[in-house]
């Protein structure tokens, strides 16, 4: 049956990046399939999170999926470290991921940089935990950003190797869904990195709960050529920058970047800023009122939380099982 699972971590606030790559998404296929959404703190922990930081920084994810549209009605929306078998699963993955497969992973040498004999070796072993994310629910379709592909991708080798090395058709070969005109948010400052949570300067991106002002404000300092929009979407080729706000445009609108560059043709930046930043704060603004309506409720974001990991533990539990006795580990 198909199952979609998706996790955020939570690791600072949510930025418009997490919002268009993701949630918007995951919110999109509410309904057409059984869907699991994860807030995931033990991915988080991969780096130092401050623990009173931590803990609000899960309700913070678990109250944008909320704000955003998803109904724990109609998804499975629960935090990482309730349900013990991710943990479980991941111990058992990195036994059969290989240590070749996470050199070549770009994003730990991304967050690594120069000094990788010194991060955590979760960090390593990150893309194995996620693997067993997914595939504790035997999940078929994961929609994340472009960055997360590889190790969407890292996921279908690991399924592979264990269906293989135990000879048995167990696990399934995940899809990546990657698709709509925001899958790799820029940064503002810079359009050859993606917008991040933890980026050093916050006027590099957009975070769900900035007010309006400030939402504009980001907007206007944005880094831009000095070229007004061009008369088609190919002119954006070469324009990354210019490239980054029409798709941010084009993805809040629910449209096509050609349909942005149509409605704006030949517009200087003084004219399409400003127009972002309105249609930007108008799509925003009601989503970060209603987290901000959510988080002054702790107890209840944390029952929804809590009712939520009993129901993916419950689809949990067999697949942690046959997975113990396929590999010969006795828990009778
Ligand atoms: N800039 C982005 N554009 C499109 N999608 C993005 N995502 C993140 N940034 C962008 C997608 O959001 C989901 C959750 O990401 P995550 O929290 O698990 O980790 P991340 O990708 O490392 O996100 P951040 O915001 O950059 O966090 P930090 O700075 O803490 O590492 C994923 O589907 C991701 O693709």
């Amino acid at each position: 049956t198909p199952r979609v699972f998706s996790g955020i971590k939570p690791s600072g606030g949510l930025q418009l990046g997490n919002y268009l790559g993701a949630i918007k998404r995951f919110v999109g296929m509410q309904g057409t399939m059984e869907t699991i959404y994860c807030v995931v703190d033990l991915h988080a922990i991969t780096v130092w999170q401050d623990p009173k930081d931590l803990a609000n920084g899960t309700r913070e994810v678990a109250a944008g999926y909320l704000a955003a549209g998803l109904d724990p009605a109609k998804s499975i929306l629960f935090n990482q470290s309730r349900v013990s078998g991710h943990a479980e699963l991941g111990w058992i993955f990195n036994c059969v991921a290989r240590v070749g497969w996470m050199n070549r992973m770009t994003q730990f040498k991304d967050k690594a940089g120069s000094n990788a004999e010194k991060v955590s070796l979760g960090l390593y072993a990150y893309p194995s935990l996620m693997a067993a994310d997914i595939l504790l629910y035997h999940a078929t379709h994961v929609p994340v950003g472009e960055d997360q592909k590889q190790h969407v991708e890292l996921t279908r080798d690991i399924a592979a190797k264990f269906n293989h090395d135990y000879g048995i058709d167990f696990f399934p070969l995940t899809e990546p869904v990657i698709d709509g005109p925001a899958t790799r948010v820029m940064n503002l400052r810079d359009g050859t990195k993606k917008m991040s949570k933890s980026g050093d300067s916050d006027m590099e991106r957009i975070n769900m709960l900035d007010d309006a002002d400030t939402i504009a404000k980001k907007f206007k300092k944005a880094k831009t050529d000095a070229e007004p929009l061009p008369e088609t979407v190919e002119g954006l080729k070469t324009r990354p920058e210019a490239r980054n706000l029409v798709d941010i445009y084009a993805a809040l609108d629910d449209t096509t970047p050609e349909a942005v560059i149509a409605q704006y043709p030949g517009a200087g930046w003084g004219t399409f800023k400003p127009a972002l930043a309105d249609l930007a704060v108008a799509k925003l603004a009601p989503i970060s009122q209603d987290m901000a309506r959510f988080m002054a409720d702790p107890a209840e974001i944390d029952r929804i939380l809590a009712q939520g990991a009993d129901k993916a533990r419950a689809i949990a539990q067999p697949v942690l099982q046959r997975t113990y006795d396929i590999v010969g580990l006795l828990r009778g």
